[in-house]
């Protein structure tokens, strides 16, 4: 049993191997590392598997937050993290004590899980990885872990400048006359990239454009740069729904569990199930949906519930989940090329790491604060609101240094909106705060102040300090984000 002597709190490692000092952290190996902590009146850094899942910080002598189980979502989180009664995360964990230090346990690897209890925190990874310990200040030191994992792994981070998503306006119904009335709309605004969502293609799987797009996608996108902007596309390219074309015809294809393919999740009113990054067929295949995107013209990609490459399952070759998972996006990253700016949405948040440029790091936001519903009963935290991708995004800020975190799309619009205005300007804040800048407001629907101020926004970069976990400074104002937060009150 070794001791790691941080000045101010000692930590035994009682399972894993001799800790060697990598300077300001520590590295232990194996398959399992526990440390115990003397950290009083605890709180958890629990960080949820992917984009959706939650990331607070939870009082570690309290019962976790569960999602009730009748509506436990399969999307929500890794189910196996969903399974488990104590306080546990995927890749890594901490410690905190009142004075705002943490203890960090973080794999420099993957298909790892972090538990905190009053007294310990521990790792457990499906082989023996590399873990990176230390203390101090909890953000700074999250991010020390960030640039570790960044050496590991790669770091393409880039900033894709301002971007206009069709999704949270019009969902499904976007059309290609509408992709024309906004293209013409946005003119001047100061956006440079211009998305199209889901609703272009034919179906979940059959990544061909549908009736709604009558010219096709590399016409689409001809527009999109004519008229200023990079073209942006959405896909799901590890998934299909059971109603497409590739899903009833390759059904080998699929992962599985006793011959039978497992659905991924449960969205477009039906299953939907993941395509098995180890079966060469299968990546044939995506290697072609992405190949096509990419000769449609499209530069800026969003790719989505990409998490189904690692669901558990019955794969045809060996493999953990999130290894599979990586050897999936680096095949992408591979066809994309490095130019093609690649956007994870959905993904398992540490092993995108090195390959995408920017990562969604909360749920989605919506055009209102909170669903009362399921704040009193169902506490799925995945579920669409701003408060949740405000809270959520805020704790995962500290990836920021290797990947561009994107905390979803800000509103100007007060049309089909449910939000005061201080709501929508934490939202607005927020973006400036993670340097992602985003926005779905169809340019006709804003009157001309609200245009106004969109063109501000995107044009200030907004001069951020952070004062505290919470509280930041953006362009001398003080922003207090705390009414947001799911994070254990403090007592
Ligand atoms: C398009 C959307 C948008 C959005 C993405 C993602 O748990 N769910 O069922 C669930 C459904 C959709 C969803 C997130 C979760 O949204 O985050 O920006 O692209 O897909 O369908």
């Amino acid at each position: 049993m070794a001791e790691i002597d941080f000045g101010a709190l000692h930590v035994k490692v009682t399972v894993g191997s001799d800790p060697v000092s990598q300077g300001d952290w520590w590295l232990v190996n194996g398959d399992r590392v526990e440390l115990t902590h003397p950290v009083q009146s605890a709180r958890f850094y629990r960080h949820g598997w992917h984009s959706w899942s939650l990331a607070h910080w939870a009082d570690v002598a309290a019962p976790p937050v569960t999602i009730a189980v009748p509506y436990r979502r399969l999307q929500a989180d890794d189910p196996a993290l969903s399974e488990r009664t104590g306080h546990a995360g995927n890749g890594v964990g901490a410690i905190a004590g009142p004075d705002g230090h943490a203890l960090v346990l973080g794999a420099l690897g993957f298909d790892a899980v972090v538990e905190g209890t009053p007294t310990t925190l521990g790792g457990t990874a499906a082989g023996p990885v590399d873990w990176f310990i230390a203390h101090g200040p909890a953000e700074e030191t999250l991010s020390a872990y960030a640039a570790a994992l960044g050496e590991r792994l790669g770091n393409v981070r880039q900033d894709p400048g301002g971007v206009w998503c069709s999704w949270y306006s019009y969902y499904t119904g976007i059309t290609e006359a509408e992709v024309r009335r906004c293209l013409e709309g946005a003119a001047g605004l100061g956006f440079d990239v211009f998305q199209i969502d889901d609703g272009w293609q034919v179906e979940i799987g059959d990544w061909q454009s549908n009736d709604d797009f009558p010219s096709g996608m590399a016409t689409v996108a001809e527009s999109i740069h004519a008229a200023g902007f990079r073209p942006g596309l959405w896909i799901a390219p590890f998934i299909a729904h059971e109603r497409s074309a590739v899903f009833r015809d390759q059904l080998e294809w699929f992962v599985s569990r006793d011959g039978e393919p497992v659905p991924a999740g449960y969205n477009w009113d039906g299953p939907y199930y993941a395509l098995d990054m180890t079966h060469p067929e299968a990546r044939t295949h995506v290697a072609g949906i992405i190949r096509g995107a990419v000769s449609w013209g499209y530069t800026y990609l969003k790719l989505d519930f990409i998490f189904a490459a690692a669901i558990p399952g019955d794969r045809h070759g060996p493999g953990n989940r999130e290894e599979v998972y990586r050897s999936g996006i680096e095949l992408i990253r591979e066809v994309a090329g490095d130019d093609v700016y690649l956007l994870a949405c959905g993904s398992p948040i540490i092993p995108s790491v090195g390959v995408f440029n920017g990562m969604r790091v909360g749920p989605d936001v919506a055009p209102f604060w909170e669903n009362d519903l399921n704040a009193a009963h169902v506490h799925d935290y995945s579920y669409p609101s701003t408060r949740y991708a405000i809270s959520t995004s805020l704790n995962r800020l500290w990836l920021n240094d290797v990947i561009a975190v994107d905390p979803d799309v800000a509103y100007f619009r007060t049309r089909y909106n449910l939000m005061d205005p201080g709501q929508r300007a934490m939202l607005q804040d927020l973006c400036h705060v993670c340097g992602f800048l985003a926005t779905s407001d169809p340019p006709h629907w804003l009157d001309p102040e609200e245009r106004e101020r969109l063109a501000a926004w995107l044009a200030a970069p907004g001069d951020v300090e952070r004062l505290d976990r919470y509280r930041f400074k953006v362009d001398g104002r003080e922003v207090d984000f705390r009414r947001a937060t799911l994070d254990a009150p403090s007592d």
